[in-house]
């Protein structure tokens, strides 16, 4: 199809839409741009998107439908957009009445996560170039910083389950003091810094954008939990655990496999640290958090998102490890700590305070973007976006 077409194709599109949407003009620019011959053998094919239609000022990423739910409910997300590439689970995005506010559901695990933000974030129609991010999921919640129904914003996102992995069986006997069978790629021993890495082990985020956030809900009035998680949480030690839900700043760490009990969460705390040198406090688990970071990093590296613009926030729904009085079977499988409602509810209370700022601060903060722009590294392991990591080593085996 020509050019000419497509513009006018484009125009006939946007002007049916009723309503007065976030819409940007057709980038005649990019439009004039000489296509890439056949010639030419370095081709780069980074261009800008001149058809946008949508151009949201806030994202919601949701992971699976009873994330999804509160939010379609708090919200006028009136506008179903169905576009190639999102899970066969969940085809379809969701806008709001004047297209201001958008939703994904990504599906669960790291795949369906890359998967579907990598389809987003290409997607023709959407220019995210300003657009604000907020990650929104459900979390087993480490009792020593948080507890159910607890609200957390992460700054580290780490990737635990890129390592090497050996049953139980097969190296008690020979390595009787390791405390699991993961060992970092590369090294011979668990607390070894990863001689080589696939390059998503690490994210750091925008703390100021991540602290704007958390002060924001940090004066919403969370759910508290109902009297079965009240009781729940006074079956452990900790005081944060025993406590009522809060909004806390830690960490996140992402890992495909759903794992729980004390050996392999004291094994990825101590993991979390190392990859961070330290920095990081790892309090919630994701399946995703790791991946859908990824994807907005390659696209920062070619201006199609911006990375400082995203928010890591992950509510709990359940603990990572038993009470003291339960084993981890009886905990993971039995269930008796009231249910995620909390968590739930929670991600649209504790979310929806940065998005109003967002809105209502369009012009004069968020749109610019310097008042919260961040002043520690963000990026990931490689950097890739430049500037120095905090965390990692001058060089890396990139395996
Ligand atoms: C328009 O396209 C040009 C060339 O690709 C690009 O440099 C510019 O940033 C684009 N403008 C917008 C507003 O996207
Ligand atoms: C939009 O999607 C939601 C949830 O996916 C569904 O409940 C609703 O019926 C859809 N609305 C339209 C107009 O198709
Ligand atoms: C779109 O709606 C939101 C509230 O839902 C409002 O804050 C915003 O100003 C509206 N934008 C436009 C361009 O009408
Ligand atoms: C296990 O023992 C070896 C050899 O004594 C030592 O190098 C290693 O650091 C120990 N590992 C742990 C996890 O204690
Ligand atoms: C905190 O909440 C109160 C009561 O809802 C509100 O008046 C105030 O503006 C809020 N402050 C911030 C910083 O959001
Ligand atoms: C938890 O507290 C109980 C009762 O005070 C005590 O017996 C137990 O040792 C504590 N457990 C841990 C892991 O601190
Ligand atoms: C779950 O609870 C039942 C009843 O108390 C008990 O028989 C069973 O062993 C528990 N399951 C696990 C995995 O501990
Ligand atoms: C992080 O720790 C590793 C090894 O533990 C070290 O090689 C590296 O220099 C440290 N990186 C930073 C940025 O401090
Ligand atoms: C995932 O990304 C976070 C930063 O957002 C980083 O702190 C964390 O180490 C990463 N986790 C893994 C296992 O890569």
């Amino acid at each position: 199809m020509r050019f000419t077409t497509l513009v006018s194709l484009a125009a006939t599109f946007t002007s049916i839409l009723s309503f007065p949407i976030e819409k940007r003009a057709i980038n005649v620019t990019a439009i004039a741009e000489e296509i890439p011959d056949s010639g030419d053998d370095d081709i780069q094919t980074s261009y800008g998107k001149p058809f946008a239609v949508y151009q949201p000022k806030a994202f919601i990423v949701s992971m699976f439908e009873l994330e999804r739910d509160p939010w379609l409910k708090a919200m006028d997300f009136v506008h179903n957009i169905t576009i190639p590439g999102l899970s066969p689970v969940y085809p379809t995005l969701h806008c709001t009445t004047n297209y201001t506010i958008c939703q994904i559901t990504t599906g669960e695990g790291e795949i369906n996560a890359a998967a579907s933000i990598s389809a987003l974030t290409l997607n023709p129609l959407f220019d995210l170039t300003k657009t604000y991010f907020l990650i929104a999921g459900i979390a087993g919640g480490e009792p020593e910083y948080t507890t159910l129904g607890g609200v957390t914003f992460a700054k580290f996102a780490v990737q635990v389950g890129l390592e090497y992995q050996f049953a139980y069986e097969d190296y008690i006997e020979t390595e009787s003091n390791w405390t699991s069978g993961y060992v970092p790629y590369g090294t011979e021993d668990q607390d070894t810094y990863p001689g080589n890495v696939y390059g998503t082990e690490v994210f750091e985020v925008n703390e100021k954008l991540r602290d704007r956030a958390a002060f924001l809900a940090s004066n919403a009035t969370l759910n508290n939990g109902n009297t079965l998680n009240k009781k729940f949480r006074k079956l452990y030690n900790e005081t944060a655990a025993r406590g009522d839900a809060k909004v806390v700043k830690c960490d996140v760490l992402t890992s495909d496999n759903y794992f729980t009990g004390n050996v392999l969460n004291d094994y990825f705390s101590e993991l979390t640290k190392l990859m961070t040198n330290g920095s990081a406090t790892y309090c919630s688990t994701a399946q995703e958090d790791n991946a859908s970071l990824e994807v907005f990093t390659r696209l920062d590296k070619y201006g199609l998102v911006d990375f400082d613009r995203v928010i890591v926030m992950r509510t709990i729904s359940d603990f990572s490890r038993p009470p003291p009085s339960m084993s981890a079977t009886d905990y993971f499988f039995n269930r008796t700590d009231g249910g995620i409602e909390a968590s739930l509810d929670n991600l649209v209370i504790a979310g929806t305070p940065i998005i109003h700022d967002i809105l209502h601060n369009w012009e004069t903060v968020y749109e610019k973007g310097q008042k919260y722009s961040s002043k520690n590294y963000v990026g990931d392991i490689l950097n890739t976006l430049g500037g120095t990591p905090d965390f990692g080593k001058s060089s890396f085996d990139i395996a």
